[in-house]
């Protein structure tokens, strides 16, 4: 019994006490107020407000590369990686065409992204540890997911990279090809020669002249190169993945406010195909009841491009002058084009595929 109202005066000693502290504190001007909830306000970035200033996008993209990046006789760009660019321009200035394309090859993507020659880079770029750190890049989430493979003539009958000892595998300089080519061939005690070229033209040109048994690069490339040979049927894709390739688009480290642009307008082209929203069917969505789609489209007073500093209805923009991420695969790689891809994994995450956006709120 002593011991309990023991307790129990303690109990009230050390209430005492706590009540008197924060008396002291409140009455104290000295004292540190308690946190309250600041608004948050976006900081436009230097990239973000040279793209305003310009009125344009820079964006360095592959020319070579058709169904992702390349060029007509006008001098105009198409494919997969060129509407991406579209994509961030109508996403920040509210216009897909406020591009400007700067072609380049694979070894000069570290220099351009450094130097701010390019605002951005969509050009079936691989998303690595060592690029990530050394280019000083910020890579959006992927856009297509890819493996290397092998490409020789249908009629040399290549099974496996065996067949390829003693032999010149070719592919493109600054690539992460070279390496996943030695580390498979060396990893099997294959000898072989690696001849690295500066562009794909020159390698294909190389193999078309028989100076190489066979060239390696991501599948979605060799698809690109056989479906546009004079004679697909000459030329046989190894049934073989060496790697990992996950491509997608890369800026600047110096900029996240930029860097955050591009992701969620990635992310954005995936959630409108899981909403079902196309750029056909975009103004039936804007009077949505659902909440989770008005926050999406910056609709009723919901905050979503006022996040980064630019409009806030930034997705309705982009859907409605590019589409959503359904509408740029097929239109591109789809059944309807001479690369006839299939989705596969580059399906979303509900039809088993690997595109999962995370949520806009
Ligand atoms: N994804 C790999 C390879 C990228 C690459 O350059 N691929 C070749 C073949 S698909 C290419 O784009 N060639 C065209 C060129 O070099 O201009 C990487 O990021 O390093």
């Amino acid at each position: 019994m002593r011991n309990r109202y023991g307790i129990v005066s303690l109990l009230l000693i050390v209430a005492v006490a706590l009540m008197s502290v924060m008396v002291v504190r409140a009455q104290d001007p000295t004292a540190t107020p308690a946190p309250t909830a600041t608004p948050f306000v976006a900081q436009v970035g230097p990239i973000t407000q040279r793209v305003l200033d310009r009125g344009s996008l820079v964006c360095g993209v592959n020319s070579l590369l058709p169904g992702f990046g390349s060029v007509n006789d006008a001098g105009e760009f198409s494919g997969f990686d060129v509407d991406i660019c579209r994509a961030v321009a109508a996403a920040v200035l509210g216009d897909a065409n406020a591009v400007e394309y700067r072609p380049i090859t694979a070894a000069e993507r570290p220099t351009v992204l450094a130097s701010g020659e390019v605002d951005m880079i969509s050009r079936n770029s691989t998303w690595t540890l060592s690029r990530d750190t050394e280019w000083g890049a910020t890579f959006a989430p992927t856009t297509f997911y890819d493996g290397q493979g092998v490409m020789a003539m249908a009629d040399a009958g290549f099974v496996t990279l065996e067949d390829l000892e003693g032999g010149t595998i070719c592919t493109n300089a600054g690539t992460t090809t070279e390496l996943n080519i030695t580390d498979a061939m060396n990893s099997r005690g294959l000898d072989f020669t690696l001849q690295t070229f500066q562009d794909f033209d020159q390698v294909m040109s190389a193999f078309n002249e028989g100076r190489c048994d066979a060239v390696t690069t991501d599948i979605s490339g060799l698809i690109s190169r056989q479906a546009t040979a004079a004679d697909p049927g000459a030329l046989q894709i190894m049934d073989l993945v060496l790697s990992k390739e996950p491509l997608g688009p890369l800026s600047s480290q110096s900029d996240p406010n930029f860097a955050d642009i591009v992701r969620w307008t990635i992310n954005g082209l995936i959630q409108a195909e899981e909403f079902g929203i196309t750029s056909e069917n975009i103004d039936e969505f804007l009077t949505s009841e659902d909440p989770n789609i008005q926050r999406f489209l910056g609709q009723n007073n919901n905050p979503s491009g006022s996040y980064f500093g630019i409009a806030n209805d930034f997705m309705v923009n982009v859907i409605r002058q590019v589409g959503n991420y359904g509408e740029i695969f097929n239109r591109n790689l789809g059944p309807d084009t001479v690369f006839g891809l299939a989705r596969g994994v580059n399906d979303l995450w509900t039809n088993g595929g690997l595109l999962y956006s995370p949520p806009f709120r």
